[in-house]
């Protein structure tokens, strides 16, 4: 496979900042070799949400997904990497904290709390289409 210098749109959820988590997922972000190019702190409001995750509406777990992510602070990063698209979630974990493989973010320190959603600490854009929408919607 070619290399290919991408950009993604990293979120540490309400659910990392509360446990303190930020720093350790920057640092494992930044110990695979990717770079952070911007960096804030957001509390997010609906009208942000509703279109970071236009393409879950409808869904049941769509109106609990809202109310999470407004439960407190997101740290939004922009993050740039040789197919830092696919690799950030790998890094991550797949969705599901309880099964997700242990050395992924979510395998090592999401928990299920028996919530409609999924409280598993980060996203990551998963497609160079979401990574350029999304990008634009957290940063401008
Ligand atoms: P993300 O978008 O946050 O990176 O996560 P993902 O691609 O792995 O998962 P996605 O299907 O896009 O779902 C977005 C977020 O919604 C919550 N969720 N809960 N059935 C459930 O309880 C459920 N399904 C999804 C999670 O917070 C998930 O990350
Ligand atoms: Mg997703």
């Amino acid at each position: 496979m070619t290399s290919a210098i991408e950009e993604t749109l990293v979120l540490v959820k309400p659910d990392g900042v509360a446990r303190n988590l930020s720093g350790e997922i920057l640092r494992r972000i930044e110990a695979k070799g990717y770079s952070l190019v911007d960096i804030r702190l957001v509390q997010a409001d609906r009208e942000l949400l509703a279109k970071h995750y236009a393409e879950h509406e409808g869904k049941p777990f769509y109106e609990p997904l809202i109310e999470f992510m407004q439960s407190g602070p997101t740290v939004a990063i922009r993050v740039a990497g040789n197919r830092v698209i696919e690799g950030f979630r790998i890094l991550a974990g797949t969705t599901d904290p309880t099964t997700a493989a242990p050395g992924t973010i979510r395998g090592d320190f999401g928990r299920d709390w028996g919530l409609k959603v999924q409280q598993n600490l980060v996203h990551g854009s998963d497609s160079a289409e979401s990574a350029e929408r999304e990008l634009g919607l957290w940063f401008g």
